[in-house]
């Protein structure tokens, strides 16, 4: 690499957090222009009488009542609690089509919306319209459809748990289980693969296992940007002397080395702590082979200790009571060659060994994983080899070791638990008739992907989103956006303005709704609302500021609105009575939900109380009635990856984002500054194509329906990243993932896994 770098890359020496996390706070702060009133709100995060952080779904450590910093999770709130504001007259000064000119980031850094909004087509733009107005003309055209199955209710995972379940309330009434969510794009290769497993579809660990564990692992996630306030543990964790295991393509540095700003010792001796104890750079894709060669590895010793007189190191006693199907995973793995399994996963023999040795020397083993590991072609059987690694050891439900798998959204856990799914299972069915007098469809819905193929084809023409960003968070902006262009109906709930409201249907409204900082005060007084983390732990959320506008409602406040002007009075169900006491809306959540027991008194105690996760105490609720040990044929994710000329692109969300939200231009951990269009890659591959670090480039993929799908003039970065491995930014990448690229198990499309072409710019790659 020569010294002269790239417009705004340099390398970034300093380990995470620290000062420069603090700086960058105080950054955010002044730009919203919420000095004075910012460094309070930020005090209520996560706090028994506050707020829960909109920012991740980790969760609170209950022993403690400091505030815990988080550059991140205040970036989060910040963003929301804004003082900006974009009331009616920005949008008499702008039409639809200039808005769509900006980036994304300038979008939603208008600041919070104010109004209900409706798109007027002659006049190109947005104007104010009155709520019943709009709920009348919501129901109006919901009503006109031939059959409820051809509209479409998005959800995305910071809804509450409240207005999630009256959102599924309002659908079932109306009569389908179309609900693309967040999820679907995200953690569904988890919710889909471990029920198989184990029987549950969330983490079985608690936050108090961590104290207990011997042993972390960590597969494809990236916490000191996504999930900071788990630095504390993990930092917790190494100074206790528990090795922590490291799979990540790239070197994330709060994966290295971590300074705990809440540490003054740390902070102020500019020292840190080293976080990883062993880095292996798989190769994106590379899981699988990795975990394969790990348990063939496993397998190995054991029979080697077993020769030499020894017990073996398998927990048999756990494989005879709990489980079944080990005969099929050890002969799976008898059929990998150790060729095949270096080659695929890029790591070598020594590494795998390595991993092994501190595996089987850990008693408790934790294990954690995020998007690296899900959003492939074969993110389900992914997760499943992650379940069978740790039931070799017995590593599931008992104290100190389990599987933790690190959600996205603050409650995209609790949106699936309270009722937001395409597919309801019978139980969902029963608790709703129990509830509401009313049996709703069974019939199998539209997951995101789904939706967006029915819409595209014109077989749903409206679209409701309770938030989110649909259209950008998608793959194959090309389909995608043509296809919302198209529908008759489209209602964007929303805290702030995104593209996907500018890919305006014949009628689109957008409706402006309060956020988790936002006091919410209905006709018996101010309301909280009840989130899920990760860790499966339901807790109270009060906002508290003063709404931005005078004109906001709430979710449940709107879904209300716009239930009664669909469904008059069906079913009789009393959706003043709901809305106007958040208890009443818990108190059916229990009905349907029996797991949800006593929940208004059981949510008011501090720390609030936990669901139900048999697996972790090992009650398998599994069709066999123990855990299972599932086989996934061969070790590559995708047979189009073994082209020697296609690269492997994964797709990343920088240190200043929130998904498609884009707070600023900068990925200081990765030495990105004013800028994001770059591609990370490593050396070896330049050089193979006649490139240097810098050079301008075209990326076109090489994938199915996708190929000829291009993004051009991105810049070369050569970066510490596995020989035919790249990676870019989430979501400008998206516009190479063809929408037929997913897992065929769970729907999660194949964002991490992502066959291209690269060659310099204005060269047309060849294939
Ligand atoms: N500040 C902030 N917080 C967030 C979000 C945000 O955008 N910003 N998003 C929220 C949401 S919705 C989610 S889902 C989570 C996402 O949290 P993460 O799962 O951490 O998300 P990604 O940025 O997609 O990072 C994936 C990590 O996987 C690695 N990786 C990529 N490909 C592979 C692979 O093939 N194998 C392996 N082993 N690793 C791989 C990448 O290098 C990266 O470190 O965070 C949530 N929290
Ligand atoms: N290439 C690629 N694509 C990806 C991913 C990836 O890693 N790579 N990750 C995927 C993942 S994991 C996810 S979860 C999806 C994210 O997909 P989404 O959840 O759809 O997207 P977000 O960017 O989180 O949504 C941001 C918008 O939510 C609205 N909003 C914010 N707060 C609130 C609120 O309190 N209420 C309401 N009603 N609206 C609010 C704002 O208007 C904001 O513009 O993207 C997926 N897409
Ligand atoms: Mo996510």
């Amino acid at each position: 690499m020569s010294d002269e770098r790239p417009d705004g890359v340099e390398s970034y020496e300093h380990p995470a957090g620290g000062w420069d996390a603090l700086k960058a706070v105080a950054k955010t702060l002044k730009h919203q222009q919420i000095v004075a009133q910012g460094s309070a709100t930020l005090l209520k995060a996560n706090q028994p009488e506050g707020f829960d952080c909109p920012g991740c779904a980790w969760p609170d450590p209950k022993h403690t009542s400091s505030f815990e910093f988080c550059e991140n999770g205040a970036k989060a709130i910040t963003w929301e609690s804004t003082a900006r504001r974009v009331a009616p007259e920005f949008f008499g000064e702008h039409t639809v089509s200039e808005l769509w000119e900006w980036t994304d980031h300038k979008l939603e850094d208008q600041g919070r919306l104010t109004h209900p909004l409706k798109y007027d087509s002659a006049t190109d733009k947005y104007e104010a319209i009155d709520w019943d107005d709009a709920f009348n003309l919501i129901g109006a055209e919901l009503n006109k459809l031939v059959s409820p199955d051809e509209a479409e209710f998005y959800t995305s995972g910071r809804a509450s748990n409240e207005a999630a379940f009256l959102y599924q309330l309002f659908v079932r009434a109306y009569g389908t289980n179309n609900f693309p969510d967040c999820s679907n794009m995200c953690h569904e290769a988890t919710s889909v693969g471990l029920p198989l497993s184990l029987g549950v579809g969330k983490g079985t660990v608690t936050l108090e296992d961590f104290d207990r564990a011997d042993a972390i692992f960590s597969f494809g996630h990236n916490p000191g940007t996504n999930h900071p306030r788990m630095m504390t543990t993990l930092h917790e964790a190494s100074r206790r002397g528990v090795p922590i295991v490291v799979f990540n393509p790239l070197k994330e540095r709060a994966l290295e080395r971590f300074a705990a700003p809440q540490n003054p010792v740390e902070m102020v001796t500019l020292s840190s702590t080293r976080i990883a104890s062993a880095y292996h750079q798989v190769r994106t894709g590379g899981d699988l082979a990795a975990l394969k060669g790990l348990m063939k590895l496993i397998f190995e010793r054991d029979a080697a200790d077993l020769a030499a007189g020894g017990e073996g190191v398998l927990d048999r006693a756990f494989i005879a009571e709990h489980t079944v199907g080990i005969d099929g995973l050890k002969e799976d793995l008898a059929k990998a060659s150790w060729a095949d399994i270096l080659g695929v996963s890029g790591l070598t023999m020594e590494a795998l060994n390595s991993a092994v040795d501190v595996y089987l020397n850990a008693r408790n083993v934790i294990l954690c994983y995020g998007m690296g590991i899900t959003q492939h072609a074969n993110g389900t059987a992914n997760v499943q080899q992650l379940a069978n690694f740790l039931m070799l050891r017995g590593n599931v439900g008992r104290p100190g070791a389990g599987l933790c798998p690190l959600r996205g959204h603050s409650n995209v856990q609790g949106d699936r638990t309270v009722g937001i799914t395409e597919i309801p299972n019978k139980a969902l069915i029963d608790g709703m008739e129990r509830a509401f007098g009313f049996r709703p469809s069974d019939k199998k819905g539209h997951n995101a992907i789904e939706s967006i193929e029915a819409i595209a084809a014109g077989r749903s023409k409206a679209l409701i989103c309770l938030g989110g960003n649909l259209a950008v968070a998608m793959s194959d902006p090309d389909v995608t956006f043509e296809a919302m262009r198209k529908l008759d109906l489209a209602v964007h709930i929303a805290t702030k303005l995104n593209r996907s409201h500018l890919l305006t249907a014949k009628t689109s409204i957008i409706l402006p709704c309060l956020g988790r900082t936002d006091l919410d005060t209905q006709a018996s007084g101010p309301q909280a609302v009840t989130v899920e983390d990760s860790m499966s732990m339901v807790h109270a959320s009060r906002g508290f500021l003063k709404p931005p506008s005078e004109f906001l409602k709430s979710e449940p406040a709107i879904i209300a609105g716009i239930a009664k002007a669909t469904l008059g009075a069906r079913y009789g169900i009393d959706w003043n009575g709901l809305v106007a006491n958040y208890d009443r809306i818990r108190d059916k959540i229990e009905v349907v939900f029996p797991d949800f027991h006593e929940f208004n008194s059981r949510v008011r105690g501090r720390g609030g109380f936990r669901l139900d996760v048999p697996a972790s105490y090992r009650v398998w609720k599994t069709a066999s009635g123990k855990a299972n040990f599932l086989v996934a044929p061969g070790l590559d994710e995708d047979p189009r990856l073994k082209n020697p000329t296609t690269l492997v692109l994964t797709t990343l969300r920088s240190h200043d984002q929130y998904n498609t939200t884009v707070y600023g231009l900068d990925d200081r951990y990765r030495g990105i500054f004013g800028r994001r269009d770059v591609i990370f890659m490593n050396s070896r591959d330049l050089a193979e194509r006649g490139l240097r670090d810098g050079d301008r480039i075209d990326i076109r993929s090489a994938a199915g329906d996708g190929s000829g799908k291009t993004v051009i003039g991105f810049t070369a970065v050569e970066y510490n990243i596995p020989a035919g491995s790249v990676a870019g930014y989430y979501p400008e990448m998206n516009a190479v993932i063809a929408l037929d690229h997913y897992d065929r198990k769970s729907g999660t499309p194949s964002y991490k896994g992502v066959p291209v072409v690269i060659a310099k710019s204005g060269i047309q790659a060849a294939a």
